[in-house]
């Protein structure tokens, strides 16, 4: 029997559909991959019929995506052909609101901005926040362990999750920690399945921990001369406020930005650098300890200018600045890597990282922007027009080996926030020894000892 007649038996009311423009748009994610079409999309609605798809798929050897939101980056949800996809469309129920426990239980396919907003509704706050909040999906953050601009506050997606039930490779159903603060028994396989890009299990519900809503704050947006200037600002701010959240973008990101939003300048020169920050701001004293940070930046000549929002509407227009970047270039199809090391080693990464680029990409268009706060740098290469896409990519995949040469050197990752997925791929053993990746593979070999699950990313498919 092949699939769709296995899980028609076993599951009947099951949603499969092979309709071309369903596998079209649900083969794919926001990296642009052409991968291949999918065999069918399946849209289960509970646990069990994961369970039960999982199974159908062990019996026919029919490979598995897991797909969310698709709004990731590295290509971990694009369909290389012949797979069905499950999509957690029909499992968005955001439930079981514990007020003394402070968690949530959610379904995978809960967009993570309706558990900000649930979390508002309860008088907290759900902390992990990025530019896709508004299509990502809470089994994609767990999936991916996304990031984004609080983690420098409230850490990433794995510091949220208190609980996660999954369905493995081999159809086992896991209630991993069940929302205990303590649990000291053993290996703890939450952790493994956050990060694990679907290669693993499926999630199909997570327990999140929220947090107290943080204070009302202000948004500063500060131009900066150099790149060492900017970790000193960095270092400067964080010595005197409460900051929440510090960015930073290039001018050429701030260029295109710009243009794709027909957004005024933020000041009233252009710099070579901008300081995005956020920080706690509830009364004069935290005002005048803010204004103190500026003139003293200002005084030491690594700032030149800046402002500082004065509501909750400049709030919005100083961030998107930062946050429209990545969209901004989406239609130019940029070559990205997403880089991190820890903070302490950004001064040296940064300067390192920029003699790479002048030397090898001197006639690129490249962004340089990201949630340096946390070490975590994102860069977006655009194709020159007399530049074909072919020659591009490998002219791309060169200096990328070198970045990553230059990041291991560093105790760096080839990944920060993006996962791995398909198109890091090749490059994880420059940031991870030969015995990690063989660990690895025992893991996966463990929970899908088919490889059923989400294959060819993370781990390159041989040949
Ligand atoms: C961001 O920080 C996102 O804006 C996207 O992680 C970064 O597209 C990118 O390279
Ligand atoms: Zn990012």
């Amino acid at each position: 029997m092949n699939f769709a007649a296995t899980i028609a038996k076993a599951c009947p009311g099951l949603k499969l559909t092979t309709e071309p423009s369903v596998l079209e748009s649900h083969g794919r994610d926001w990296s642009d991959l052409e991968g291949g079409a999918p065999l069918a999309v399946a849209f289960p609605n509970s646990g069990e019929e994961v369970r039960q798809l999982v199974l159908a798929a062990r019996q026919t050897a029919t490979p598995l995506v897991p797909s969310g939101g698709r709004t990731g980056l590295s290509g971990g949800a694009v369909s290389l052909g012949g797979e069905v996809v499950v999509s957690f469309e029909r499992m968005r129920r955001i439930g079981d609101y514990d007020p003394v426990d402070r968690t949530v239980t959610v379904e995978p396919g809960a967009i993570t901005q309706s558990v900000q907003q649930f979390a508002l509704e309860q008088g907290l706050y759900y902390p992990v926040s990025f530019a896709s909040e508004g299509s990502s999906h809470i089994g994609g953050n767990i999936a991916t362990n996304a990031g984004g601009i609080r983690v420098l506050r409230y850490g990433l997606t794995r510091d949220r999750v208190a609980g996660v039930k999954v369905v493995t490779g081999r159809g086992d159903l896991l209630d991993c920690n069940r929302g205990l603060v303590k649990n000291a028994s053993g290996y703890d396989l939450r952790h493994l399945f956050i990060g694990s890009e679907g290669t693993l299990g499926l999630v199909v519900e997570a327990t999140l921990r929220l947090v107290d809503p943080p204070p009302p704050s202000r948004v500063m947006l500060l131009a900066v001369q150099d790149m060492n200037s900017v970790m000193n600002v960095f270092r400067r701010l964080q010595s005197s406020l409460a900051l929440s959240a510090f960015e930073f973008l290039d001018d050429r990101s701030m260029f295109h930005v710009r243009r794709a939003y027909q957004l005024p300048g933020p000041l009233e020169e252009d710099s070579p650098w901008y300081v995005i920050t956020e920080f706690d701001c509830d009364g004069e004293a935290d005002e005048q300890a803010a204004l103190a940070c500026f003139e003293s930046c200002l005084e030491r000549g690594w700032v030149s200018d800046g402002v500082v929002s004065q509501s909750e509407r400049q709030i919005a227009e100083l961030w998107r600045y930062r946050e429209g970047i990545a969209e901004s270039v989406a239609p130019l199809a940029p070559y990205k890597n997403d880089l991190s090391v820890r903070i302490s080693r950004v001064p040296e990464f940064l300067s390192r990282l920029q003699g790479l680029l002048s030397e090898h990409y001197p006639a690129y268009d490249v962004l340089r922007y990201g949630h340096i706060g946390d070490g975590n740098i994102h860069l977006n290469i655009l194709r020159p027009e007399h530049v074909s896409r072919q020659e591009f990519k490998d002219r791309c995949e060169d200096i990328s080996q070198k970045c990553y040469e230059l990041t291991a050197q560093l105790g760096g990752s080839a990944s920060a926030e993006h996962g791995i997925g398909i198109i890091k791929a090749p490059w994880l053993g420059t940031t991870r020894s030969e015995a990690e990746i063989e660990m690895m593979r025992g893991i996966k070999n463990v929970f899908d000892p088919d490889g059923i699950m989400n294959p060819g990313k993370i781990f390159e498919r041989p040949g």
